[in-house]
């Protein structure tokens, strides 16, 4: 039981940085290639049934949705990548816009990387890992849909990533997770405590 993530509340979506929220205190945004698990991570996070159903609604998949957790701390949902409907030129444009959002958002101070276990990581998920490495943006890594893979399938995928990452970063936590299953929830809750500075 985590109070502080369950009281996530819907604040806005934000086709672009002039439209975010106030930047002060702390903010985490959840990132990861469309049908990640993104979404459903959210809402197990969050123990809520539709919180992140809203960045479903057409029009919205390309924009920053925010939820406030407290007065001073936020998640925030960002547009999911490689998604095939997209035409190219609205995905380099949301390229831009991402990158301006992780380098000059002050209040950001972590990512969570959803990644399928099944897929790994792909060219996206290694070019945001290492930009995020760039800006020295706390990263945690979350393998999704766990529950696909034997107990130790996903052992051996949680290592194979965790070494993967190791080449781009020291300090990328990296964690099984489950939104079926509900598993993994803690040492996220844990991870996005320290970024947003939760006293525990
Ligand atoms: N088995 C299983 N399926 C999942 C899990 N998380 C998400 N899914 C499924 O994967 C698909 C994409 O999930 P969604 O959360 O919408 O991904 P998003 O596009 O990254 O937001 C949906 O069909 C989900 O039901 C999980 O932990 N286990
Ligand atoms: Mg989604």
């Amino acid at each position: 039981m985590n109070p502080l993530y369950h009281r996530a509340k819907f604040i806005l979506s934000a086709p672009n940085l002039q439209t975010c929220p106030e930047d002060n205190g702390y903010e985490v945004a959840f990132a990861g290639r469309s049908n990640a698990g993104k979404s459903s991570a959210i809402n197990t996070i969050t123990n809520q049934k539709s919180l992140a159903r809203i960045s479903k609604l057409p029009g919205r998949t390309q924009q920053l949705v925010f939820f406030d957790l407290d007065e001073q701390r936020r998640i925030v949902d960002l547009p999911g990548y490689g998604f095939a409907k997209v035409p190219m030129k609205v995905q380099q444009k949301w390229q831009k816009e991402l990158e301006y959002y992780l380098k000059n958002r002050q209040s950001l101070n972590g990512l969570v990387l959803l990644v399928d276990i099944r897929r790994l990581l792909g060219p996206h998920d290694i070019q945001l890992l290492e930009y995020a490495e760039h800006l020295n943006l706390e990263v945690c890594l979350v393998l999704t849909k766990s529950d696909k893979l034997s107990k130790n399938e996903a052992k051996k995928a949680f290592f194979s990533v965790q070494k993967e990452v190791s080449n781009i970063s020291e300090h990328i936590q990296v964690e099984l997770f489950s939104s079926l299953k509900k598993e993994g929830v803690d040492p996220v809750h844990h991870w996005l405590d320290q970024q947003l500075n939760v006293l525990t």
